[in-house]
């Protein structure tokens, strides 16, 4: 089981949309372990965006994510952080295909409405970064065996 921290952007927020993105993971089969949503300081952007510092569009990112409210959720699966990029579509909302989210939702190279971790070591910082270890559930579900094969050693 992998988990990911997904952020439903401000923009999702602001457009309707975070009932609708949520569901997306729940009818693929994700498993939800946690859910708030909160206010990303200045603080907390700059330490996730670390990366993209020197990036021309550095400024408008800390502006954007800051700039509303944003839903953070930790989701699991098998293989659930390539599953969720793959849920999520290209970076761009104008070249995402139909059927993501990012394609089905939006048309900005901005706002993009969804964050996803991208490997399973920026998953755990990322987690680290938005939940206390204590905010993370774990309770079995009732439908873990009609969304898995759990006979075998792995669910398949
Ligand atoms: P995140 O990290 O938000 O899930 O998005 P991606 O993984 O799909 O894309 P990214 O890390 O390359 O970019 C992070 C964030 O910056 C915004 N962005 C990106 C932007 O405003 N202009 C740009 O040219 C790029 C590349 C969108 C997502």
């Amino acid at each position: 089981m992998e988990k990911t921290l997904i952020i439903l952007k401000p923009d999702a927020l602001q457009r309707g949309l975070a009932g609708r993105i949520i569901s997306r993971f729940e009818d693929k089969g994700f498993q939800v372990l946690a859910l708030k949503a909160m206010h990303v300081s200045r603080d907390l952007a700059e330490k996730h965006y670390a990366v993209h510092k020197a990036k021309p569009f550095y400024p408008r990112l800390m502006n954007y994510i800051t700039s509303s409210p944003v839903i953070v959720m930790v989701v699991q699966a098998v293989g659930g952080i390539a599953i969720a990029r793959k849920m999520m579509g290209a970076t761009f909302g104008s070249q995402a295909d139909p059927g993501t989210i990012r394609g089905d939702f939006g048309l900005s190279n901005s706002f993009n409405l969804i964050h996803g971790s991208d490997s399973p070591e920026a998953a755990e910082t990322e987690i680290a970064l938005y939940f206390k270890p204590d905010e993370l559930l774990s309770y079995e579900r009732g439908n873990e065996k009609w969304i898995y094969d759990c006979s075998g050693d792995t669910p398949e």
